[in-house]
């Protein structure tokens, strides 16, 4: 029988691991299996989060089950342009900053979604056209990207852009219409007013190798060669009740071009199947070290957008499904992964069995770069923790989220800020910070 490499270790009874510790033989990963997704999704680096609204904090089941079950959240409506733009040039992020705080007060990272889509536009933006639009729409990513600068992990910076069917071309839109360059100079505008975002294409149907995926392929990897900053791509993962058979094959297509790859909303009918195509997506993104973390869209089956399919993995009395077990237990069977959000000129180390490590990833352009640096938790949780980075000489630190920096060239140390200094045992937070020159390539050092 084949056990899985998490599975083999959970066998090692605690006295034999403490032989072992004791033998100075390192271990990573934990001696017990995880009991939360977002436990469970962080032993190989990764997130599982969940699509919510402002509205919903008050609500003590569901919180209690969001708060116990997920390391990351995303806005199902909050973020959208008619949520945040509603006159324009108005901007309203009231429930947008309620669900970054909660979450930054739980230790979770924020996706931001979504910056720019055909759908959900102010009725204002849907009267405009040509040079009119373009503007108010490039100056919308500007606004607010740079709102919650620092504080989203990923921005789908544009949503639902290529149209269903075999053509692989682009949707006709109003934001099509003003030019097929739209996409790009969006990014450009969201690497601009925040660089320590990860940024995202994100679309359906393009769950498996198909025309649709392929024409976003296509303009990934023409995106990459052009230098047109582009981080990672959004598979949402809306699922009937089989799965295509190359959807693994095609997360690991887009992992070669160099992005990364997130399953963005998923959920899936019910009936048959549910709880295997759950286990058999989760798995597929474990395989893959680029694909680096997931969310359901929605928490509980009443609430979710697709009524009557109770696509999702908690019942209306906030019970675990069938489904919820299978991802759990595919998530503790880990897979292969590089700690630190792998990028080519990623560095990073394993987690140390007590204390901290740190892995950092760079973007970097000409004479730039902005560097996202992992801190991650050993066997035992931490309360505050000390970074310190070795800056190329010749470039200088010029801001930072997420930490405070003392110094700016040379050895600067990043302390946690009020927010991220308590990070569970085996769980991970990120900060980031700009700099000129090249980045720092050298693993950090990590104090707790
Ligand atoms: O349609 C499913 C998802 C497809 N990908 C992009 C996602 O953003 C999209 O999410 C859904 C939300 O789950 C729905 O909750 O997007 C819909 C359209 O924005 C959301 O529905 C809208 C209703 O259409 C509005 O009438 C309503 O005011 O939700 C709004 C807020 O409740």
């Amino acid at each position: 029988m084949r056990i899985p490499r998490n599975g083999r270790f959970a066998l090692l009874s605690g006295a034999l691991a403490a032989v072992l510790v004791a033998a100075g033989i390192a271990i990573t990963g934990s001696a017990e299996a995880a009991t939360t997704l977002g436990a469970s999704a962080a032993q190989t680096g990764r997130y599982f989060g969940v699509a919510t609204s402002a509205f919903r904090l008050s609500d003590t089941n569901y919180m209690t089950i969001l708060n116990r079950e997920f390391n990351s959240i995303v806005a199902e409506n909050d973020m959208k342009w008619d949520a945040t733009e509603p006159q324009q040039g108005r901007f309203n992020y009231t429930n947008g900053d309620r669900l970054v705080s909660h979450a930054q007060s739980r230790g979770m990272t924020v996706r931001g979604h979504t910056l720019l889509w055909h759908a959900q536009q102010p009725s204002w933006a849907q009267g405009l056209s040509g040079s009119a639009l373009r503007n108010a729409a490039i100056n919308h990513v500007t606004q607010v990207a740079t709102h919650f600068r620092g504080k989203i992990h990923s921005w789908d910076v544009v949503n639902e852009a290529f149209a269903d069917g075999g053509s692989g071309g682009r949707r006709d839109s109003n934001l099509q219409r003003t030019g097929n360059d739209w996409i790009e100079a969006a990014f450009r505008a969201a690497r601009t007013a925040d660089p320590g975002a990860k940024l995202c294409y994100n679309d359906y149907n393009t769950d498996g190798i198909n025309a649709k995926s392929t024409g976003i392929y296509n303009m990934v990897r023409d995106f990459k060669s052009r230098g047109v900053p582009i981080d990672c791509v959004g598979l949402q993962s809306h699922l009937g009740t089989t799965l295509d058979s190359t959807y693994q094959q095609n997360i690991q297509r887009f992992a070669d071009l160099g992005v990364d790859v997130q399953i963005t909303e998923l959920d899936v009918q019910q009936g048959g199947n549910q709880a295997n195509i759950y286990a058999s997506v989760t798995r597929a993104c474990m395989a893959v070290a680029r694909c680096t973390g997931i969310t359901v869209w929605g928490l509980r089956d009443p609430e979710s957008w697709r009524t009557g399919a109770n696509p999702l993995l908690f019942d209306g009395n906030g019970n675990k499904k069938a489904a919820y077990t299978a991802v759990l237990n595919a998530l503790n069977a880990g897979g292969p992964t590089t700690p630190g959000s792998p990028s080519p000129s990623a560095s990073s180390q394993p987690p140390a069995p007590g204390g901290c490590s740190a892995g950092v990833t760079l973007n970097s352009w000409n004479g730039g770069y902005t560097a996202t640096i992992r801190v991650t938790a050993g066997s035992g949780a931490l309360n505050g923790w000390t970074v310190g980075v070795i800056i190329p000489s010749g470039g200088a630190v010029t801001s930072a989220w997420n930490a405070k920096n003392t110094g700016t060239t040379g050895q600067v140390t990043f302390r946690n800020v009020s927010y991220n200094g308590q990070v569970p045992a085996g769980g991970y937070t990120e900060f980031g910070f700009q700099g000129t020159g090249t980045g720092p390539t050298a693993t950090p050092s990590c104090t707790a």
